[in-house]
């Protein structure tokens, strides 16, 4: 007997197309504002789709790049709330897939951005080697367009060039703080960032200099779609300025290839998963 090609009317999807470079369901301006109290539960509620851990992945078409959002965290709940708030939404409509990790600073020692965002690379890579895309946001900074495409690109990605705080305007030409992204491959390039930026300020520069020393460009989003609103907030206990980072910046030829990703040492305290972000608690020491 002849084998009869089957026809199961019963899985009648269609296989997924690789989702749209624009997507198609983008909304452009977004009110944002703070003054209106925010939940845990009212996030959690408003983003049933959000899988455990903060991860999100579209259903309509196969997203074109993994991306991990690391936040660099020490005591800012609240704004925390808000980011998840206005973010969650934003990235389902930019149809990518992600996931978002909290990078809290074990104890009370002088802060480090930097360091911690070179420890969620890792962790985040741990979590899923399948991420291919790197979004470093701090956690008081929300885009006021979600067509500021929250994704990697040709060359390492500036989002922030608007920011409230500076009038909407790019403070100084070679400005890389708030919020930016690079691939793995150009986060590998520039061994990662300086671990040795203790306290407030320098740590974008210098991941500035690495990109141009590299021989890489930034690339950024065009000013009346890269505007940002910063929650409001005082300057944190044990994030002073850095007087040091004025003569660090000068000196990044020499020191980026023995300190970064390839020097990074720390001691994971905890990971647990909550709703809607991955919480990554970690000791990264104290500046010498
Ligand atoms: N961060 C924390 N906890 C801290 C310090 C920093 O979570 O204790 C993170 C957070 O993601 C923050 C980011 O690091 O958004 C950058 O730190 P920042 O917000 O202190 O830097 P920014 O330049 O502000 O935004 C500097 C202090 C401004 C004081 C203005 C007083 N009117």
């Amino acid at each position: 007997p002849s084998a009869k090609p089957s026809t199961n009317h019963s899985t009648t999807e269609k296989p997924l197309q690789p989702c749209q470079e624009t997507p198609p369901g983008l909304v452009g301006r977004l009110l944002i504002e703070f003054s209106s109290p925010m939940s845990m539960e009212r996030v959690q509620r408003e983003n049933p789709d959000v899988r455990l851990g903060g991860k999100y992945t579209p259903t309509d078409c196969l997203p074109r790049q993994k991306v991990a959002i690391l936040i660099p965290f020490r005591h800012r709940e609240h704004h925390l709330k808000y980011w998840l708030h206005y973010l969650h939404p934003i990235l389902r409509r930019q149809k990518v897939a992600y996931g978002i990790y909290i990078i809290n600073q074990f104890g009370e020692d002088t802060f480090n951005r930097a360091k911690l965002l070179n420890v969620g690379f890792l962790e985040a890579l741990k979590d899923d080697e399948e991420y291919d895309c790197f979004i470093f946001s701090d956690v008081d900074l929300i885009p006021m367009d979600d067509r500021n495409l929250y994704r990697c690109y040709e060359q390492p990605r500036h989002f922030a060039v608007g920011m409230d705080k500076f009038g909407f305007r790019l403070p100084y030409a070679g400005y890389f703080g708030g919020v930016s992204g690079l691939s793995k491959s150009q986060f590998l390039k520039i061994n990662g960032f300086p671990n040795e930026y203790w306290g407030w300020g320098g740590e974008d520069d210098d991941i500035f200099n690495r990109i141009s020393l590299n021989g890489m460009k930034v690339s950024r989003p065009d000013i009346r779609i890269g505007r940002y609103r910063m929650i409001k907030h005082e300057r944190d206990k044990h994030n002073e300025p850095n007087p040091q980072r004025f003569t660090k910046i000068q000196n990044t030829k020499m020191t980026m290839k023995r300190d970064g990703i390839s020097s990074l040492q720390y001691r994971l305290v905890e990971v647990s998963r909550q709703p809607m972000y991955t919480n990554i608690t970690v000791e990264i020491g104290r500046p010498p």
